[in-house]
């Protein structure tokens, strides 16, 4: 098949690109129906979109990372965009004077901390990352044994955010209604759950994504910080400090004190980030989708409005199975 008819078929623009090699190689992956794309395909044991696994292997041969590095890890919709925005917003707040100007009132945090896979190696991208200044924030949904192997073996840390399967698989739901080519017509959410279930989801496995941190955590916790979407609603405050200990930039007593704390959380919360135009307008943070599509409800628990009983209990069996036994869990009632 030519490429360019891949990529139609793969739901993607004319104007993408796969090499020969990328296309020789898709075709060799089992593959199952996308909910974004025409097909997943299963590589090194995760389900991805074409583009991603060219851009994965891009930066498994090309990224290099720095023991100063900072990498924000997450499976899609698990809270990804909120974390970047905190990390940022932590590690570069002695250059920001918070009254004045914050680069994340005009830019998404997307544009600030960049996925390595839909950003620095899309496209046959090999950037130049000699230039950026200390510590370099990066970003990515790859799974842990995927990883480039200079992440895990330098002394870079990952920060991790997971969210209850319930809330992530209604959040990814909705997201992909809104950036699903029209044609396709929309996902209906009996199809995507039984996909989900059984771990068709980019980057998924999606268990089998957070119980590759979570190991990593328990076995490196000065390498892997993993953090919860619902505990960091619950008690932000508290995480964001833990957050900026474990990135080496305690907060001190004074900013303790000055509420530093508390207005990092503002700036980056929900509301606030909704409504800026940068997020109601902008374009292109993530590939070439809506801003706006990023921000949606930002709820705990939002899943009770969709699902049935025979799904509640169907995904709590899968977790059930997976998780048991691994000391990782949710709240799901
Ligand atoms: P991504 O994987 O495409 O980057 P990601 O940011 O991980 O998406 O997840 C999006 C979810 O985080 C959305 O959840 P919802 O669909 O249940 O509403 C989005 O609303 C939520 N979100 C985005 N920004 C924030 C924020 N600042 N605080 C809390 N939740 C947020």
């Amino acid at each position: 098949m030519e490429i360019t008819k891949l990529f139609e078929s793969n739901g993607a623009h004319k104007d993408e690109d796969l090499t020969n090699e990328s296309y020789e190689f898709l075709c060799s992956l089992p593959k199952e129906k996308g909910w974004r794309t025409q097909n997943l395909y299963l590589y090194q044991g995760f389900w991805c979109q074409p583009k991603e696994i060219q851009a994965t292997i891009s930066a498994q041969n090309h990224f290099q990372a720095q023991d100063s590095d900072i990498m924000v890890a997450s499976i899609p919709k698990s809270g990804t965009t909120w974390l970047k925005a905190l990390t940022f917003a932590i590690t570069n707040r002695n250059k920001y004077d918070l009254t004045k100007y914050h680069p994340l009132l005009d830019s998404n945090p997307h544009d600030l901390v960049p996925f390595l896979e839909y950003k620095l190696y899309a496209d046959n991208k090999i950037p130049d990352l000699s230039n950026i200044g200390h510590p370099r924030l990066f970003a990515t949904h790859i799974p842990l044994g995927s990883l480039p192997e200079s992440i895990r073996s330098s002394k870079c840390k990952m920060v991790y955010i997971c969210r209850s399967p319930f809330d992530t698989f209604i959040s990814a739901w909705h997201f992909v209604n809104k950036i699903r080519p029209e044609s396709y017509g929309p996902l209906e959410i009996e199809e995507a759950f039984d996909m989900y279930c059984r771990g068709v989801v980019g980057f998924g496995p999606h268990l089998d994504h957070m119980l590759g941190y979570w190991y990593e955590c328990l076995a490196k916790p000065d390498k892997v910080l993993f953090l919860k979407y619902e505990d960091m609603k619950e008690n932000l405050c508290f995480y964001l400090k833990k957050l900026a200990d474990f990135l080496g930039c305690p907060f001190t007593l004074e900013e303790e004190k000055t509420g530093a704390v508390q207005e990092i959380g503002n700036l980056c919360s929900f509301k606030n980030m909704k409504e800026l135009e940068v997020n109601q307008k902008g374009k292109g943070a993530i590939a070439d989708f809506e801003n706006k599509n990023l921000f949606r409800k930002g709820d705990v628990g939002d899943w009770v409005n969709y699902f049935t009983p025979m799904m509640v209990q169907r995904l709590a069996n899968v977790m059930d199975e997976k998780l048991s036994g691994s000391g990782l869990s949710f709240k799901v009632f």
